[in-house]
């Protein structure tokens, strides 16, 4: 089997809330680049990259030529193609920026076309550890809403079946720590005690904002607070996680998976959160997620429920799955979720297929 052919094409796909209708902003739209990668026995794996943002046309063009480079290549053999796209060039514009969001589409669609050729899905071809996984509801309790709006979108995710959901703090203008804190215990109010409720700071508080506020939520009982501060701060990182009872979540805005043993001997995280894109695709990401292993951490994913569900529910330590909507619009169809969980895909590869319609729809 050989790769003869590729497409990178560049869509805004809306950046709405499927989930409890309750966007901050409506009408925002989100610069992604879709790719087929096609081979000589009529098989097309795809791929979905962003985080390019003006510069989406520049990661478009990145994605053909790497795709360029592919041509000719056996796709079964994704570490040689992966050597190759470094050496390609120059091996000095990786391991961040849009190289390795280019270098992650190629991976990711590599994946699906091996689990195609070998007609298995992608989860059970890197491990198969189980057929269901847990999934937590994202992207719908904002830091911009109202506290109202908050609570009312919790509820109306809890009447969804969601057993888990993300919201998030440091809120906008200059809230004081009473205010962040009332946020997480009006969302925590509304869903009760049972439901698993993780927050996301986005990397806006200092270490010690993190250890003050961390310590007035504990009886909160959040599963975890995520990106208190700065990424790569693993000293400022561990002072949190050892202060807090909370665990604390950490990951996805590093590059490749060097960094990650930084963090991971810092003691940084108690959980680890991977970006697929950032880390350089399924490839990548499976090496950290066995990093996090010998660590004794769980793994937990980063957007793209849809890709992300097959590597999460294939590790051993693999936790939860982030169920953030925004590429559902993409696909004719999308895992289901039952009980709460993530139902595995039977079908080949990822187990997607494009909803042409919604791509022409999208077409940027
Ligand atoms: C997030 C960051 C970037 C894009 C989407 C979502 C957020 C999350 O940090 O963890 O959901
Ligand atoms: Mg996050």
């Amino acid at each position: 089997m050989k790769i003869t052919g590729y497409e990178a094409i560049a869509l805004n796909v809306p950046e709405d809330d499927p989930l409890a209708n309750m966007p901050e902003e409506v009408g925002r739209t989100r610069p992604v680049v879709v790719l087929r990668l096609r081979t000589d026995n009529d098989i097309e794996g795809i791929a979905v990259t962003f985080y390019g943002g003006k510069m989406t046309g520049s990661l478009r063009v990145a994605v053909e030529e790497l795709a360029a480079i592919t041509v000719g290549e056996d796709p079964l053999r994704t570490e040689a193609i992966i050597t190759k796209l470094r050496n390609g060039t120059g091996d000095s514009c990786g391991p961040g920026g849009i190289f390795t969001l280019a270098l992650s589409a190629i991976d990711i669609a590599l994946w699906d076309i091996k689990g195609k050729a070998l007609e298995q899905p992608l989860w059970k071809l890197l491990g198969g550890h189980r057929d269901r996984v847990a999934t937590y509801a994202s992207g719908s309790l904002r830091r911009g809403l109202t506290d109202d709006q908050a609570q009312q979108a919790a509820r109306i995710l809890v009447q969804k079946g969601f057993r888990e959901m993300k919201t998030q703090m440091a809120l906008p203008g200059n809230p004081t720590p009473a205010d962040e804190i009332r946020r997480v215990r009006v969302v925590r109010d509304a869903i009760g005690p049972d439901i698993k409720l993780m927050c996301d700071i986005n990397q806006r508080w200092r270490p010690e904002q993190a250890i003050d506020i961390g310590h007035r939520v504990e009886d909160v009982g959040l599963f975890w607070l995520e990106d208190v501060t700065a990424h790569d701060d693993y000293q400022g990182l561990a002072r949190v996680t050892a202060a807090l009872k909370t665990p604390i979540a950490g990951g996805e805005y590093v590059w490749g998976i060097t960094p990650f043993r930084q963090m991971l001997e810092a003691r940084s995280v108690d959980i680890v959160m991977v970006d697929i894109l950032r880390a350089g695709g399924v490839s990548q990401w499976m090496k950290i997620a066995g990093m996090a292993e010998a660590f004794n951490l769980p793994i937990v994913s980063h957007v793209m429920p849809e890709i992300l569900v097959h590597l999460v529910a294939a590790c051993p330590n693999g936790l939860t799955v982030e169920y953030m909507p925004w590429m559902l619009a993409l696909y004719e169809e999308t895992p289901a979720i039952e009980n709460g969980e993530l139902i595995l895909p039977t079908k080949p590869g990822l187990g997607l297929t494009f909803d042409e319609k919604a791509i022409a729809a999208f077409k940027a």
